[in-house]
């Protein structure tokens, strides 16, 4: 689905880190590890998150591709330990040990369990939800940082607000005076990205009933990217689509089971006349009275603002397990219980911001080309049409 960009991801939850290597990104490009940090940082918080986020303070080593704060046209290379790895080491030892582990044999409904060790023969749990586990979008947060500060630097700006977890909505209207950073901003303040105080106090007690109840929620967000020239994607093919590659990116992360782009579902009940964005002429450029396209018309940016929603199944670990059957006696037992999260919605929505950035960056690079963004930045001056 990427074209001009590719990322490849590696390493298990509670192994020694994880690895990844972005590759395409133009020359010229300033990055450093604090930028790619604060969005790792973003990543962690949230109300409901499990022990885990307390261990980790999650930090990109820039590995390769990089030099003096400037990427060189090469792949870039990055590495994020796990802190937790020291209390793990023989559990998931690279070489084999003598001590008995032991092995995880009761699947969890909902996670990649059951199917995990049908697909590749295992006889230990362990061996599927270690690099199921989401703790791998860790490192899609740091590579795809990468391409939000080359879309920065083009004037793109993607950000994100939660407005639903479990049954408790912010009804509100995007703030339209925001920009996605302030957006951003704002929504990082409060410890569950929502902008209403009052919604926010209900999210937080389900939050907290949900994880005296032992259960897990889920919940949906809003992701909205400004600034993008027309033509980003195209109609003359099914894979170059704009939104054919953000719903393939989006959902691959774990948890995401739904997209909806700009008006989605609701566009649905209604009549093509309510539904369509109506043109306009400033005199100097076309506009629209509406945006219910979400900003992509025909698989393409049509220059008004991307708006995307993403719902979030509840984390499917659960203290208080469902019920399972071991995998090696048949019995009739509760699931696995592991150390969990009873929502990770705000962590979810920079999770989507950095899916986005993967898709925005590639359809960018592909539309304008560019070995430096110096050629990026003068294409895009030559022929973008906004
Ligand atoms: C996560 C790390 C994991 C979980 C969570 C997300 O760490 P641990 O398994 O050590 O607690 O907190 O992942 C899941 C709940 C899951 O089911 O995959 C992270 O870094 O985001």
């Amino acid at each position: 689905m990427l074209t001009r960009l590719k990322f490849l991801t590696a390493g298990e939850s509670h192994g020694q880190g994880l690895m990844g290597i972005l590759d395409g990104m133009p020359a010229g490009l300033e990055i450093s590890e604090d930028y790619i940090g604060g969005h790792l940082a973003r990543r962690q918080m949230g109300h409901g998150r499990g022990g885990r986020m307390k261990i980790e303070k999650d930090h990109a080593d820039i590995w390769c591709g990089v030099r003096h704060g400037k990427t060189i046209g090469a792949p870039l290379g990055l590495i994020v330990r796990n802190k937790d790895w020291e209390n793990w080491t023989k559990k998931m030892s690279i070489s084999p040990v003598k001590d008995d582990i032991r092995k995880v044999t009761l699947p969890r409904p909902g996670h990649a369990d059951l199917a995990g060790i049908h697909k590749y023969g295992f006889d230990d749990i362990r061996n599927v939800l270690e690099r199921s586990s989401a703790r791998e979008t860790t490192m899609r947060v740091a590579l795809g940082s990468v391409c939000r500060k080359l879309l920065e630097d083009v004037g793109i700006e993607i950000g994100s607000r939660v407005v639903q977890i479990h049954d408790v909505k912010d009804k509100s209207p995007g703030p339209g005076d925001l920009t996605p950073n302030e957006l951003s901003e704002t929504a990082d303040t409060s410890p569950v990205r929502c902008l209403d105080k009052n919604v926010e106090k209900s999210m937080i007690s389900t939050i907290d009933e949900a994880k005296k109840a032992g259960d897990s929620v889920g919940g949906i967000f809003e992701v909205i990217a400004t600034g993008l020239p027309y033509g980003l994607g195209s109609y003359t093919q099914w894979d170059r689509k704009l939104h054919t590659r953000i719903s393939a990116l989006m959902m691959s992360v774990n948890a995401f089971k739904g997209i909806e782009i700009g008006g989605g579902f609701d566009g649905a009940e209604k009549f093509g006349s309510e539904v369509h964005d109506e043109i306009g002429h400033d005199g100097e450029k076309f506009t629209r009275f509406s945006n219910n396209a979400g900003g992509i018309e025909g698989g393409m940016s049509n220059a008004q603002p991307i708006i995307l929603r993403m719902a979030m199944k509840p984390i499917p670990t659960l203290i208080k397990p469902l019920r399972s059957v071991d995998i090696h006696s048949n019995e009739e037992k509760d699931a696995h219980k592991e150390r969990t999260d009873s929502c990770a919605v705000p962590a979810a929505s920079i999770i989507a911001e950095s899916m986005l950035c993967f898709v925005l960056a590639d359809a960018l690079l592909e539309k304008f080309g560019g070995d430096s963004i110096g050629q990026l930045k003068a294409h895009m001056e030559a022929t973008g049409q906004y």
